[in-house]
């Protein structure tokens, strides 16, 4: 086999705290109708990689789930596989998985049966579309032991990344996890290839025991002089870890695709998904959206703006839905307004309901002596009486 892709799914998503309380960050919706993972996933089957195991340990059972066989990515056929890879009991080692290298060092002996020349390794909550051949070529013509996918990010925003420094031939010089000061603003994607020999080896002889990419393995081969690489990205990446991060990645993907980079509309390179049978979407008399993602089964009798309604919503009559992510199967009942919220699956919003205040700097249309409050997140299946005001 020549490609394996292992997709880093397990981390606590503590940032998303009310989204990812029941499931982990990779599966929570995105977009309306995918949910993160489906982008890593795309990728993957669109650059003709289909031997893709996914590392997960928290609250697997939505993301489960939502893999099944494989099927909507095309790793359900003979000669393609997903395997979901969880911590397991060994004899006298710890289960959990403590770091990013330690998930992967505990499925070493997994590698070793796949036996792929080389591993890819990925996060599972990164919204974007690369095509992993571009720089597995780059790294067969630098004959690198390890290519790390680069971004150039704002620099006063360099200090959330890993960041590099480099040659004129992308060969890494310096790398510093998360630097105070950053000396550049050479972002590390969390993306990597690495021949499997030299992965192997820098898993079998480090021996921290919360091994991680960022912090051992890469700085332990770039102080050995070994053949690390960058492959430099410059087209739509986004790491959704928190709440303002994941209100604007998914707001990103209304806009126009020339302008924001990312379009989910280019049959050459499709984002697949597990979708449900839902009839199709009914704007009624009194409905009206604008420049919103609407999906399958929804109801609209009252005005949406700016917002992404997942599968199944429902807006009833002079309700008023204005830069919001709302997940599946909510119901937002008449005459509410609500303004800048994330709210979770199957939630029902009572009638007359102020929600949500909206930017702090934008009084709010019809009730402009409430507070203005940011982002308001409401979790899975709560029911909010008719009324309130939050
Ligand atoms: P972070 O994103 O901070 O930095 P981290 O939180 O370690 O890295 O997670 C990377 C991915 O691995 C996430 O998808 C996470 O869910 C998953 N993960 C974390 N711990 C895990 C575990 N124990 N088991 C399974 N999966 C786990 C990294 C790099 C930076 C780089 C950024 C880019 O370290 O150098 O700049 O990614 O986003
Ligand atoms: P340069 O190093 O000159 O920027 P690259 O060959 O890295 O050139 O990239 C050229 C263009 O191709 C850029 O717009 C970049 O975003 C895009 N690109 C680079 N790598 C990939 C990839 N793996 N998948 C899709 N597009 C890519």
């Amino acid at each position: 086999m020549k490609v394996l892709a292992m997709i880093l799914a397990g981390g606590r998503g503590s940032r998303l705290d009310i989204l990812s309380e029941k499931r982990v960050k990779p599966s929570v919706p995105f977009a309306g109708k995918f949910r993160i993972i489906d982008f890593a996933l795309s990728n993957c089957s669109n650059s003709g990689i289909y031997d893709v195991a996914l590392l997960t340990q928290y609250l697997p059972l939505s993301l489960n789930e939502h893999i099944g066989s494989g099927k909507p990515w095309d790793f359900d056929r003979r000669d393609t596989s997903i395997t979901m890879l969880q911590p397991h009991e060994k004899l006298g080692g710890n289960s959990w998985y403590q770091g990013t290298a330690d998930a992967i060092r505990q499925n070493i002996e997994f590698i070793k049966n796949k036996n792929p020349k080389y591993v890819l390794i990925l996060s599972g909550d990164h919204i974007y579309k690369m095509d992993y051949r571009w720089m597995l070529k780059e790294h067969e013509e630098n004959k690198a032991e390890l290519t790390i996918a680069v971004q150039p990010v704002p620099i006063e925003e360099a200090s959330r990344f890993g960041i590099f420094e480099v040659d004129q031939n992308k060969k890494i010089l310096n790398f510093e996890e998360k630097p105070a000061e950053p000396k550049s603003n050479l972002a590390s994607m969390g993306i990597y290839i690495f021949n499997t020999d030299s992965l192997l080896e820098y898993l079998e002889k480090l021996e921290n025991h919360d091994l991680d990419f960022g912090n051992h393995v890469i700085p332990a081969m770039i102080q050995e002089d070994r053949k690390v690489y960058v492959h430099t990205y410059d087209s739509y990446w986004k790491d959704v870890g928190t709440y303002d991060s994941y209100m604007e990645a998914n707001l990103d993907l209304i806009k126009k695709s020339e302008e924001v980079g990312i379009n989910l509309y280019d049959p050459g390179w499709k984002i697949y998904t597990r979708s449900e049978d839902l009839g199709p979407v009914r704007i009624g008399v009194t409905g009206s959206v604008q420049n919103s993602l609407i999906c399958n089964g929804c109801k609209i009798e009252g005005s949406v703006e700016n917002s992404v309604l997942g599968p199944g919503v429902t807006v009833r009559k002079g309700a008023t839905v204005r830069n919001c992510i709302i997940f599946s199967g909510t119901y937002v009942d008449a005459n509410s307004h609500l303004d800048t919220i994330i709210i979770d699956k199957k939630t029902y919003i009572g009638k007359n309901s102020f929600i949500g205040n909206g930017n702090a700097n934008v009084p709010n249309k019809e009730r402009p002596d409430l507070l203005s409050s940011g982002i308001t997140v409401i979790g899975k299946s709560v029911v909010v009486p008719d009324g309130s005001i939050i």
